[in-house]
């Protein structure tokens, strides 16, 4: 494939923008080659710079649910875009998404919308201190949770891809009140609770991990997440930035029936637009300023272009519910595909894959927690990544991310791509 105009855009880039992308894993550092820069989406397809079109299994690192450029998203986005992009001020649209969301998740009885998941934890942690009064906050080693200072520690997706799970910069203070524990370990959880359960504010997961790659958890694990943060007084804060409305309507809290204190979500509420937001209980909610002392803003909250596209993508995906399945079953078809192509030619191979998320890592262990994730040969899954590339597939540059599929893609595309996987894998 000729990525010549790629380069050359890459190259005017590093000179303007640090490592030429505005977001690390986007610099393909860890697959080592250049980026495709990208001109235009529709549907499953995704096209360069130079005209390269890809079967696209990122989705913008999963709102395109719907597939790119949805067209009656688009129409509502172009419909709010003529009325104003931005005005600062409270509108209908909000209350319409903040209804939207709080029916399809019966936890979630207030919302706060905000710009980006990031900024939705971020504020998620501080009302979880503000309402318990206590500092320390439990992390899982290899989720993230965005780029706030006090949870950039053992963090995955980019800072893993970049080698740098503890950024700089960072001051010693801040994540102090950062402790972190192992995903579906629930001796280590229960020892750590026993210890330090009483000082906790918090503790925020993601209740599929995805930013490790795809790690499922075991129900017993979350189960005993909730209990003892019950039992403790701490908040417990389900980051659903990928797994809400993805995994199923009601997120991976209504898919698994655990009920967190707070939520956070992002892109997809805004059907790929800048979104996030976090909600839960009123009376936690309710400590939030104006109403309490707990202060967070932002101008651009509330976005009436981003409300609009979430209102129709959340409308789409809630009047059409056997898009799960369909979802689900697109996936699964591509995990027989990796499956096949790793027994036909002996490639050590372990698929984790839950609804539409999923992750192919190269070993033959289970991956369960963030050390069975490291143990992945990310020399294979870099020549892997190369010859999908090559071949018209475009999946995330990095072993710790997750394949999404869409609405869009169709029957043909999972033909190509199980060639790609087949023609990748003999290979390798
Ligand atoms: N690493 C993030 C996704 N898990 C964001 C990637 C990007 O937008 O570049």
């Amino acid at each position: 494939m000729n990525r010549t105009k790629s380069a050359e855009l890459f190259e005017i880039a590093k000179q303007i923008i640090p490592g030429g992308v505005n977001s690390p894993v986007r610099a393909y550092k860890s697959v080592g080659l250049n980026p495709p820069f990208i001109r235009s989406a529709k549907g499953s397809k995704i096209v360069d710079a130079d005209g390269n079109e890809y079967i696209d299994y990122i989705g913008s690192w999963g709102p395109m649910i719907l597939g790119h450029a949805c067209p009656e998203v688009i129409e509502e986005i172009k419909k709010a875009s003529e009325e104003g992009t931005s005005y600062g001020a409270p509108t209908e649209k909000e209350i319409k998404l903040a209804q939207l969301i709080c029916s399809a998740v019966p936890s979630i009885e207030m919302v706060r919308m905000v710009s980006s998941g990031t900024e939705a934890v971020m504020s998620a942690i501080r009302l979880a201190r503000g309402f318990t009064g206590r500092n320390k906050i439990l992390k899982f080693e290899g989720c993230y949770h965005g780029h706030s200072d006090g949870l950039l520690v053992k963090a995955g997706s980019g800072a893993l891809t970049t080698g740098v799970p503890d950024s700089a910069g960072v001051p010693l203070d801040y994540v102090r009140n950062t402790l972190t524990a192992v995903y579906n370990n629930c001796g280590e959880l229960e020892e750590m609770f026993k210890v330090s359960g009483g000082e906790l504010a918090a503790v925020i997961i993601e209740p599929v991990a995805g930013n490790m790659g795809v790690v499922l958890p075991d129900i017993a694990f979350l189960e005993a997440v909730r209990k003892l943060t019950r039992e403790y007084g701490a908040l417990l804060i389900f980051d659903e930035v990928i797994t809400g409305f993805r995994l199923a309507y009601g997120g991976a809290q209504g898919y698994f029936n655990i009920t967190p204190d707070l939520t956070v979500f992002g892109k997809i509420i805004g059907g790929g637009m800048p979104v996030g937001a976090y909600g839960g209980r009123k009376d936690i909610m309710n400590l939030i300023s104006p109403n309490g002392p707990v202060y967070q803003a932002g101008t651009l909250s509330g976005n009436p272009v981003a409300m609009a596209a979430g209102i129709k993508t959340l409308e789409i995906l809630r009047d059409n519910p056997l898009i799960y399945e369909d979802l689900a079953r697109k996936a699964e078809q591509l995990e027989a595909a990796f499956i096949e192509a790793s027994e036909k030619h002996g490639i050590p191979l372990s698929i984790n894959r839950l609804g539409s998320l999923l992750s192919a890592f190269f070993t033959k262990e289970k991956v369960s927690d963030f050390k069975s994730a490291m143990k992945s040969d990310t020399e294979i899954f870099k020549k892997y990544f190369a010859y999908m590339l090559e071949a018209g597939i475009y999946i995330a540059p990095s072993q710790y991310e997750a394949m999404f599929v869409s609405r869009a893609h169709s029957a043909e595309d999972l033909e190509e791509t199980a060639k790609a996987i087949d023609g990748a894998f003999g290979r390798l």
